[in-house]
């Protein structure tokens, strides 16, 4: 009787209630799969976490873009988004494998290796585990798929979409540089050459890492991140006018500062030429002070546009207010005396060059006289007393003039070779200007017989030259060189007031009107 319990009953029985477990199974398997797909799905979302905000040092696979050695930290989709997606693929593959051996493991530990029921019991709930384990982890794959694929995706889109948008901006720059008359960008005020992207250092006092090229792209759209985490606009677009920053000059020899101003309005060279004490130096001076005078009266605001050039200006003005001599230009590398002129939309950055003489007249030195190629306005600075028929044709006797004032290099002696070296640079002249100062105007006042009548005509100074003063070649070489030739006698001194001679203010606005 035992052995038909043992053997048929029991077995019966069994297999029964077997039967009518596989009706229940496939209900178990599904639930234990969805519990796992849900524990994968929580965990994907956690690791998302970890790797995207957290950062923390378990998250980290690829080493990360060091801003220190770079300058600035990296926009997000110019390299680290990427990164990320990398992170997560190889966190995310081991992740998921780690995830499914852990709850085999645990299946088999229960159900097959030390099961705290019969094993008969044990061993098809187990199998259905199993079962239910493998469709979690299969159905699992395609979602973390898609939800990978949904992140590479929106990565891949804002990934280009930076790049258009860096382009445009850098696109737009390019635009509004060229509508300013700087297609090649803007005159390094030291070293004369274009600078289209000038060098800035970060404005952090404590930081001061000169960033090289911070336009945008790798390291910012709108704003690049210095490794400082101080801000720096992008693009001059983007300085407002109190927070121009001041670049550098990007041509290796130099590096020197660039105006705070250059690049945010159009520039304009004018260069001075002329022989020793012609007066150049000091009609400069006149020059930026009538600006000045005008800019008092209600006339278009100026300022001076850097710092060297507000201390050369200072000491100038007062050697004009006393009436004082200026030193010879010295022949180190001249730099360009710097002024804005205007306000808002109508700014212009003027450079002028008060260049020794010397220079235009040595072959070697031409390299130095590099901004000419940007002038479309010269000044031909021309004192009638380094001329020898000032002082023996105009008068029966002698003129009774200081003599010692006057330039002993004859201008025609200056004007060819000058004209000569501004061709060997490659620059066409038919197109430019040029101004004739006929200098130092206020030491021949009261003496008809010394100056053009009327002395304020152009005509009248370019027949007086020709026909008193004996330049008919000069005149004439000046004609056919130039596309516009004028003539003006200046007087570059200021009266008890402090104002200058309005010779000069005329002559200014002719210069700068072109
Ligand atoms: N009275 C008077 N003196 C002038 C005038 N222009 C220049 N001078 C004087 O002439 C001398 C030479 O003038 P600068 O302006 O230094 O001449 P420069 O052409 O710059 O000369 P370098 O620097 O040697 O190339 C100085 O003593 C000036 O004070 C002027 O319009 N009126
Ligand atoms: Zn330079
Ligand atoms: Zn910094």
């Amino acid at each position: 009787m035992a052995e038909i319990l043992t053997f048929i009953v029991v077995p019966a029985l069994y297999l029964v209630l077997l039967l009518l477990y596989l009706f229940v199974a496939p209900l178990i398997a599904v639930l234990r799969g969805a519990a796992l797909v849900s524990e994968l799905l929580w965990r994907y979302l956690q690791l998302l976490h970890g790797v995207l905000r957290l950062r923390t040092p378990e998250f980290v696979t690829v080493p990360p873009y060091r801003p220190a050695d770079e300058l600035a930290h990296r926009n997000y989709f110019f390299g680290p988004a990427v990164r990320d997606l990398r992170q997560l693929l190889t966190q995310g593959r081991r992740l998921y494998v780690r995830s499914v051996e852990d709850a085999y493991r645990r299946v088999t530990d229960r159900q097959f290796t030390a099961p705290t029921v019969h094993r008969a019991a044990s061993i098809p709930y187990g199998l259905t585990l199993y079962l239910g384990l493998g469709i979690g982890a299969a159905v699992t794959l395609p979602l973390w798929g898609v939800l990978f694929g949904v992140q590479a995706l929106g990565v891949g889109l804002l990934t280009v979409g930076a790049r258009l948008t860096a382009l445009a901006l850098r696109g737009t720059d390019r635009a509004v540089m060229a509508l300013r008359g700087l297609p090649r960008g803007m005159l390094c005020p030291s070293c004369f050459e274009r600078v289209p992207h000038p060098a800035y250092d970060c404005p952090n006092p404590t930081c001061r890492r000169r960033h090289p090229d911070i336009r945008p792209g790798t390291f910012g759209l709108f704003r690049r991140r210095c490794a400082c985490d101080h801000r720096i606009p992008t693009l001059l677009l983007f300085m407002s006018r109190d927070a121009r920053l001041a670049g550098h000059c990007a041509h290796e020899h130099c590096g020197k500062p660039m105006n705070p101003d250059a690049g945010h309005m159009p520039e304009l060279v004018l260069p001075l030429v002329g022989g020793r004490a012609a007066g150049k130096t000091q009609l400069m001076a006149a020059m930026v002070k009538s600006l000045e005078d005008t800019a008092a009266d209600g006339g278009p605001a100026v300022r001076l546009a850097d710092p060297e050039s507000t201390a050369t200006q200072q000491v100038l003005n007062e050697v004009l207010e006393i009436r004082g001599h200026t030193r010879p230009t010295q022949k180190t590398l001249p730099r360009a005396h710097s002024f804005v002129l205007g306000d808002g939309r109508a700014e212009r950055l003027v450079h002028v060059f008060d260049t020794a003489g010397e220079r235009f007249v040595n072959r070697e030195e031409t390299d130095a006289l590099r901004y000419v190629r940007a002038a479309r306005t010269f000044v031909f600075v021309l004192d009638p007393m380094a001329v020898d028929a000032f002082w023996t044709r105009l008068t029966p006797e002698r003129p009774a003039v200081d003599g010692t004032l006057a330039s002993t290099v004859d201008p025609e002696d200056v004007f060819s070779p000058s004209v000569q070296t501004v061709h060997t640079m490659g620059k066409r002249l038919d197109k430019a200007r040029l101004a004739v100062a006929v200098s130092k105007r206020d030491l021949l006042a009261g003496q008809p017989a010394l100056l053009p009548d009327p002395p304020d005509d152009s005509d009248a100074i370019r027949t007086w030259l020709r026909e008193r003063l004996g330049l008919r070649n000069l005149v004439r070489a000046m004609d056919l060189e130039f596309g516009e030739v004028r003539f003006f006698c200046t007087a570059a001194v200021a009266d008890e007031r402090g104002r200058v001679d309005p010779s000069i203010g005329v002559f200014v606005e002719w210069c700068l009107r072109g």
